[in-house]
């Protein structure tokens, strides 16, 4: 796989970053973005030996930036053969009628809205072409409930639903579209979830041996490598060290 242009969203940082790394090696055209520019500027100059890479700021709940973005890409980089819609958050895990509000709205702007956004301007040069790839980051929490999940796992349902969907609007195309919902991973993701405190987030995985943004970068090599008339529609993938629980039961005292 080389010689494509790939467009990844939230690569400043844990799976969208892993993605950049391994696009790159593999000698692909890249474009980066997120909203801080700092790691992005990083991973350009990391990478500038194996690909050509454009770094856009880029907040993907901002529907006019993602369409300003994507309308003024650089000629060589109009092309997009790979959507990698990965941007994306959990905040807090308190039950719902407990939760910040503001956190709720977060999650379906950048989960929910974000992908849209992307999906809907990148998408028509897909279809003109005939050829395209749409790959969708869910998670486990999108098909399997826990306490706490609430908004989160709604948004991430969304996303595989909505890559099924895409598929049966793509049919009669090349364009292929995948949902991976991977389980627990250890990247910056729990320190955004609980706010910047680094003790509860390390505990989240204490004891584990959880999946690594490299993990579900061989995960996204895999789909994208396979034929073209070969359509991997959804893939869960989980750490070893994690599996589901029994059904919760309120006891009460007779
Ligand atoms: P990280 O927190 O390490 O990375 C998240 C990335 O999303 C960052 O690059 C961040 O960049 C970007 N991002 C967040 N909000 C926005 C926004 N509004 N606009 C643009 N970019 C944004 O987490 P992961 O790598 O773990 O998460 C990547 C995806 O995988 C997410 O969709 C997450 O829900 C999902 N996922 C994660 C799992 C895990 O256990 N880690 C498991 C299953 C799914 P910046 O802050 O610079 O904007
Ligand atoms: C991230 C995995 O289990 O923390 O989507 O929701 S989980």
């Amino acid at each position: 796989m080389n010689g494509k242009t790939i467009f990844i969203t939230g690569a400043s940082a844990g799976f969208g970053a892993a993605c950049a790394r391994m696009f790159a090696t593999d000698g692909n055209r890249l474009i980066l973005t997120a909203r801080r520019v700092d790691p992005l500027l990083k991973l350009q100059e990391e990478l500038a030996a194996h690909s050509a890479v454009h770094i856009i700021p880029l907040d993907v709940s901002d529907r006019e930036a993602v369409q300003g973005a994507i309308e003024s890409l650089p000629e060589r980089f109009r092309s997009i053969d790979v959507l990698l819609n990965n941007a994306g958050l959990a905040l807090g895990l308190e039950p719902a009628h407990q939760v910040d509000l503001d956190d709720w709205d977060t999650m379906v702007d950048t989960n929910i809205k974000g992908v849209m956004y992307c999906t809907r301007f990148v998408l028509p040069g897909m279809v003109e072409r005939n050829r395209g790839h749409i790959i969708n980051i869910s998670s486990t929490a999108g098909a399997w409930p826990y306490p706490g999940g609430n908004v989160y796992g709604g948004t991430k349902a969304f996303v595989t639903q909505f890559s099924r969907n895409l598929r049966c609007d793509l049919l009669g195309t090349r364009v292929r579209v995948s949902c991976i919902q991977p389980g627990m991973a250890e990247t910056e993701f729990s320190k955004v979830r609980f706010k910047g405190n680094k003790e509860q987030a390390a505990g989240v995985y204490q004891g584990t041996e959880p999946l690594t943004a490299e993990d579900i970068a061989e995960t996204v090599r895999w789909i994208v490598s396979q034929p073209p008339h070969v359509n991997v529609n959804t893939l869960e993938l989980m750490s070893i060290d994690q599996a589901w629980g029994p059904f919760a039961i309120n006891r009460e005292q007779k």
